[in-house]
């Protein structure tokens, strides 16, 4: 996160940190992605974020990827679902949308426990106007060149489409498989790290995923607005995809 502060806890408790781990070695699991909880155990993130990984994990509740918390719930990744459409170009990542399934690890058939820092968000009902205020989270790259241990957070507004794709912006890139959002004096944006986590808008005191940090032209630069995943387009695929597994 560009231009961000250190989240207070709670703040975003449907934030997860998507970890990996390459080979069978010792290593620990290492942060590869951001993501959002959309209910017990299914997780919302980027499908660039995936590969054939030897395991998956998230971790929820978390605000510090560097120490164990009292509300850190960590859980195994069971499966995942990369959209079908999914087309990584030159110009840009299409239908840069995949679902994590977790684990059951109650006896009541649940993954992910309700607690004060984890929730989940809900999908949106419907289009939200431009220039809404909205927020990112993440531990990725900041201003100063390095991932963020701490969980970061800041607010950015919706962008126009047709502004988004002006040639002096991103140009006649973008699909509407996508939603610009950011602020255009540059400085405040996601960035590498925080792939596959939340943008996320308040409406009635309810917060809704609205875009999946997906791409863009560098971070924080003026004029080149972060580019996500429009979560509005995908509501019936998502609604599917974990109705049928
Ligand atoms: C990335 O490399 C990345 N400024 C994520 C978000 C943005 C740019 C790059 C948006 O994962």
């Amino acid at each position: 996160i560009f231009g961000g502060r250190k989240s207070k806890p709670g703040a975003h408790p449907w934030q997860v940190s998507f970890q990996v781990r390459v080979w069978n070695t010792t290593d620990d699991f290492s942060h590869n992605c951001g993501g959002t909880l959309l209910n017990s155990c299914w997780v919302l993130t980027a499908a660039h974020c995936i590969e054939e990984f030897y395991e998956m994990q998230v971790v929820l509740g978390g605000v510090d990827l560097k120490k164990s918390e009292a509300a850190d719930q960590t859980i195994e990744v069971e499966d995942y679902i990369v959209h079908e459409n999914y087309n990584a170009t030159s110009t840009g990542l299409y239908n840069d949308i995949a679902l994590l399934k977790l684990k059951n690890v109650t006896e009541d058939g649940l993954c992910a426990r309700e607690t004060r820092y984890v929730k989940s968000a809900c999908l949106p009902p419907g289009p939200f106007p431009d220039g809404m205020e909205c927020s990112i989270s993440g531990f990725g790259v900041t201003e100063k060149d390095t991932h963020s241990t701490q969980l970061l957070d800041t607010k950015i507004l919706l962008i126009n489409q047709s502004r988004c794709m002006d040639p002096d912006v991103l140009g006649d890139v973008l699909d509407d498989s996508m939603v610009c959002a950011g602020r255009m004096q540059g400085g405040v944006d996601t960035c590498q790290g925080d792939s596959g986590g939340p943008l996320v808008c308040k409406q009635n005191n309810t917060h809704y995923i609205y875009g999946v940090v997906s791409w863009g032209d560098g971070c924080g630069k003026k004029n080149k607005p972060g580019v996500y995943a429009r979560v509005t387009h995908f509501i019936d695929w998502i609604n599917e995809k974990m109705r049928s597994t």
